[in-house]
């Protein structure tokens, strides 16, 4: 069978309850479910055209001819495409952040969902939003969120296969009274741990991580609960709390993941300044230094400039929730 050539652009997103350990590695299923906003502001543009002339895969990031291990990962997740169409032939595929990438700004969430919609595209596959989701995956686990737009629910799914384990969206009035705000924290940082082996020495190492696994589904019904309300405080107030919580086990696996810059408690001491001046403005953290704050879009403008002014925050980025993944023109 020949195949043609597709463009697809996807956002990126932040969990708001998150993702910290499998239940498979091979397939990819998250031990817990998760729950994240998609954001407008930080985009990945993704073209993939198969080629009968091409004799291995090819990948330009940004720019640039890619590195063996990123080409590596790449391929491996067209093979499951190829194997889906029953096709052999190899692709080109060229793919741009529109948001600095060095910025350590996690890019594989909207890189998989994007890669996944061109390439299936690209492959003559029409995918369902479930499949396509479940095929994301398997590229990131929290690709598979960035699928769809707004709020999203990952479920881990009990299937040994993983047939269960797939994004869905969450209506909320609130999609339209959210921002958040991300403080990119500089510094000459050290390289900190990737989040897959990251979330594996956690779960083999850290006396807290039963804990955090049987904290998430309350987190998750109680973050639904709040979507349903539309209650931005309790959503916040309770992203802010799962977001510690996964840090602290991960803080207390041996030998320690720890992500956190000086800049990164400063911000979060003054997000909690903040707070008691009664602005809206709860914290989340990822596998870096970085700071995103969940506000309201009244208080978005205080909240950047109150970040911007922390020492060590390099640059500050204010999103709008983000549409779902899409062919592009
Ligand atoms: C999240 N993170 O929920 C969590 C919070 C980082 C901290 O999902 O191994 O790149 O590719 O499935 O999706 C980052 O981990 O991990 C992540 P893999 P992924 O957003």
């Amino acid at each position: 069978m020949s195949a043609g050539a597709a463009t697809a652009r996807a956002c990126a997103n932040i969990a708001l309850v998150k993702y910290w350990g499998k239940r498979d590695a091979a397939l990819n299923l998250p031990a817990a479910g998760s729950l994240s906003l998609t954001l407008a502001a930080l985009v990945t543009r993704t073209t993939v055209a198969f080629d009968p002339a091409l004799t291995t895969d090819e990948l330009v990031l940004d720019g640039a001819p890619a590195r063996a291990s990123d080409l590596a990962k790449i391929s491996a997740f067209l093979d499951l495409v190829r194997a889906e169409a029953r096709l052999a032939t190899r692709a080109r595929v060229v793919t741009a952040n529109d948001f600095p990438t060095a910025s350590g700004l996690a890019s594989s969430a909207s890189g998989f969902a994007a890669l996944a919609v061109a390439a299936t595209a690209a492959a003559g596959l029409d995918l369902s939003p479930r499949a396509l989701t479940i095929l994301a995956r398997r590229g990131s686990g929290s690709a598979a969120r960035s699928i769809h737009g707004g709020f999203v629910r990952m479920h881990a799914g009990h299937a040994a296969d993983g047939s269960d384990a797939f994004a869905e969206p969450l209506a909320s009035p609130l999609v339209d009274r959210v921002r958040m705000v991300i403080a990119i924290v500089g510094g000459g940082a050290p390289k900190t741990h990737g989040s897959r082996d990251a979330m594996d020495h956690t779960a083999a190492t850290s006396p807290y991580y039963r804990a955090w696994i049987d904290l998430v589904p309350r987190d998750l019904a109680a973050a639904e609960d709040a979507l349903a309300r539309a209650d931005l405080e309790s959503l916040g107030t309770l992203a802010e709390a799962n977001a510690l919580a996964m840090h602290a086990s991960a803080l207390a696996a041996r030998p320690a993941i720890v992500y956190w810059q000086p800049t990164t408690l400063a911000l979060l001491a003054e997000i909690r300044a903040l707070r008691a001046r009664g602005t809206a403005a709860w914290a989340t953290m990822d596998a870096g230094p970085h700071v995103k704050v969940l506000t309201s879009p009244d208080d978005a403008a205080t909240v950047a400039a109150a970040l911007r002014a922390v020492p060590g925050t390099t640059d500050v980025i204010v999103s709008e929730p983000g549409s779902p993944a899409a062919l592009a023109e």
